[in-house]
């Protein structure tokens, strides 16, 4: 018996992975979502639970976890069924590398094109967005050659790193779906045109039961 309590904005991926992995896990929770417009996440209440107001943020009694990356561990230490990083120290491993390697270069780009574009300000910044583009073009091709090979990103079984990409790489594909991103010629968007074996894998994630209680509500 658990007693989770979600803080989470919608539309955010670090918050969409942690509902993707409660749904994995089968796990309840009460959710209090809060509106980024308003900046609810900075209400003093909230403050006091993640005092730099950012969310996710989970709690459990006393216990309270930010950070999707430690709440994704803290979730698989706590419920280890299905496991997301793996039963063996080459799982572990691979599992982390693969998150790592995506954390430590794709966030920037990607922030780079769904900021402008979400703030309808894609013509203006045309050239950062572009830039961006290029840069993520080559990391997306060598993730599409990888998810060609295997159905999951580290291997036959959906992981911790398969949760951890799905929800920044769909947040980039709404944002260069978009009329005014497709105007500037980015070639990422559609995903079935450009990167099939990662619109494969998307659907493998999008068939995950509870899939479309942790879907944005506001991307509905
Ligand atoms: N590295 C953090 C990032 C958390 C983060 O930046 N959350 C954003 C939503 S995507 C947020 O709280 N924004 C609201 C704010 O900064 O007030 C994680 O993975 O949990």
């Amino acid at each position: 018996m658990n007693g989770y309590e979600l803080f989470w904005i919608s539309g955010s991926p670090p918050c969409w992975r942690i509902m993707l992995a409660m749904e994995v896990k089968g796990l309840d929770y009460v959710s209090t979502r809060f509106d980024n417009a308003k900046g609810e996440q900075k209400n003093p209440e909230f403050l006091k639970i993640n005092p730099s107001g950012h969310v996710p943020a989970l709690r459990n009694a006393d216990t309270v976890v930010c950070e999707s990356l430690a709440i994704l561990a803290y979730l698989d230490a706590a419920h280890p069924e299905p496991p997301l990083f793996g039963e063996t120290a080459d799982e572990t491993g691979a599992i982390w590398q693969q998150i790592l390697q995506f954390d430590s270069a794709m966030p920037g780009p990607i922030r780079a094109i769904t900021r402008p574009v979400f703030r309808g300000r894609a013509a203006e910044q045309a050239d950062t967005i572009r830039e961006a583009a290029d840069t993520l073009r080559p990391q997306l091709t060598a993730l599409n050659a990888q998810l060609e090979a295997t159905a999951y990103l580290a291997g036959d079984t959906l992981s911790a790193a398969d949760i951890a990409l799905y929800p920044p790489l769909m947040q980039l594909m709404r944002a260069a779906g978009r009329d005014d991103a497709q105007a500037l010629d980015l070639n990422l968007s559609p995903l079935t045109d450009h990167f099939a074996g990662i619109a494969r894998w998307s659907e493998r994630i999008e068939a995950i039961p509870g899939y479309d209680r942790a879907y944005p509500p506001h991307w509905k």
